[in-house]
């Protein structure tokens, strides 16, 4: 197989010239493996990216797909609508939080952070509040790279172009402590209080100036950072004292990561909006979803008569992607996929923190089935350059995984087993010690 030329895709969140010298291609998958045009195989840990939960090629997805392209390949979603799209929304809304009852479509979790933080402001407006636009993201959150998302997350690279281009936008501390969590075996248990920084927003711009409070239930992006106990509980009660809306982006969490459908119901707190996508079509055809509650729907139909809610996209509940969703539900259904990963937990857990003691671990984070590993910054280098040469380390021995900063993010499909578990951490254990 002959490598292609590369000149004209500019390539995203990659390190363009490095990665043209250096490609790292991918031509097959099937189950917990991709192979490279060479043949050789790598070990899956990364589900894709974070969204191939029931695996690679998965037949009944494959075949919905193939059938659906046959039958009705494109519906127009504005004043028209195909079957396919209410049936997908009500199966979904059975599976969401009690109250989070109603469906939009995007094709991203990029478009479906906007259309949440459109959605939000909009509400306010139709209960005659429409001085609550402010939006409050956290410091290390990630909410895709549309402009709004970009203003309300806080990772400092991406925002530093770009994010101050969407007005009255706010952030409270993020939640990573190391000197007080290092190598928690799940939950942190200490930076609940963490959630009154949402006080001293309230207190220098005024409730009544608030929309929303945007937070990943436990953010992905930015390295595993887990919530600590108590903090989420803590943040859903200063949002109801004081009016503000709470969406979760679990576009990261959402569709079994962490042992429940969503981690709104692993974490037992229920926000007002749900934005996901990835898991949702386990990866295959881009979708995004943003769940509300039923009340927030209804603010908009109060009105005379015509298109309450002027957004949407021409992708909207694509049939393709529908039917991909239906599959991949009842995928989701049959092998509990959704609840698998509290039953791997205890393995990922044991295995992933017999690294403890690797030269520049400074700290190893797991829940369900994501883990993370922290190395030092090696001195007088770019962050992030050691736990990159552990990801090449990795691939080259048949294992992706993720760099994201100084963090190796280790996030597999939810059918992983325990000798799939062993394969990545003794990969890790042979390469770190490589890694100055
Ligand atoms: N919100 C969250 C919480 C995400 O994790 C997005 C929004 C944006 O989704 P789209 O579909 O527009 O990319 C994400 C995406 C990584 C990584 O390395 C994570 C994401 C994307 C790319 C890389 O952890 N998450």
């Amino acid at each position: 197989m002959t490598t292609p030329r590369m000149d004209a895709f500019w390539m995203p969140f990659t390190a363009n010239r490095d990665f043209k010298q250096n490609p790292r291609l991918l031509s097959r998958a099937e189950g917990m493996h991709y192979w490279t045009p060479e043949g050789r195989e790598v070990l899956d840990g990364t589900a894709g990216l974070w969204c191939v939960n029931a695996g690679h090629a998965q037949p009944r997805i494959v075949e919905a797909i193939a059938r659906q392209a046959a039958t009705l390949d494109f519906a127009p979603p504005f004043q028209m609508a195909h079957p396919l799209a209410f049936e997908l929304a009500e199966r979904l809304v059975e599976l969401a939080p009690p109250g989070l009852n109603r469906v939009f479509y995007t094709n991203s979790g990029s478009e479906s952070v906007e259309t949440a933080l459109k959605i939000a402001i909009g509400y306010h407006r139709m209960r005659g509040e429409a001085q609550r636009t402010r939006l409050i993201g956290r410091e290390r959150g990630y909410h895709g790279v549309n402009f709004a998302g970009t203003a309300v997350g806080g990772m400092g690279p991406n925002r530093k172009i770009f994010g101050t281009h969407v007005a009255g936008v706010d952030h409270i501390r993020h939640t990573h402590d190391l000197q007080r969590n290092a190598f928690t075996h799940g939950q942190p248990e200490h930076g609940a209080e963490l959630a009154d920084d949402l006080e001293r927003l309230v207190t220098l711009h005024d409730a009544s100036t608030i929309a929303a409070v945007i937070v990943e239930p436990m953010a992905g992006s930015t390295g595993v950072l887990l919530p600590p106990k108590g903090y989420l509980q803590r943040l859903r009660q200063i949002c109801d004292k004081h009016g503000i809306l709470l969406i979760f982006d679990e576009v990261i969490t959402g569709f079994g990561r962490l042992g429940s459908p969503f981690a709104a119901q692993h974490y037992d707190v229920v926000p007002d909006i749900i934005t996901a996508a990835k898991g949702v079509t386990n990866g295959t055809i881009p979708m995004g979803v943003v769940f509300t509650k039923q009340e927030i729907h209804d603010a908009f139909m109060q009105g005379p008569p015509g298109i309450e809610l002027p957004h949407g996209y021409t992708y909207s509940s694509h049939p393709m992607a529908c039917a991909a969703a239906l599959a991949t539900l009842d995928t989701y259904a049959e092998e509990n996929l959704l609840t698998r990963a509290a039953k791997m937990e205890a393995k990922l857990q044991s295995a992933i923190h017999t690294l403890k003691g690797l030269p520049n671990l400074v700290d190893i984070r797991n829940t369900g089935l994501v883990a993370a590993l922290e190395f030092a910054p090696r001195p007088g280098a770019a962050p992030g350059r050691r736990a990159f040469e552990v990801f090449l380390g990795a691939w080259n021995k048949g294992v992706l995984l993720r760099a994201a900063g100084d963090n190796i993010a280790i996030s597999p499909p939810l059918i992983i087993n325990d000798s799939q578990i062993d394969q990545i951490v003794s990969t890790l254990a042979e390469v770190i010690p490589t890694v100055e």
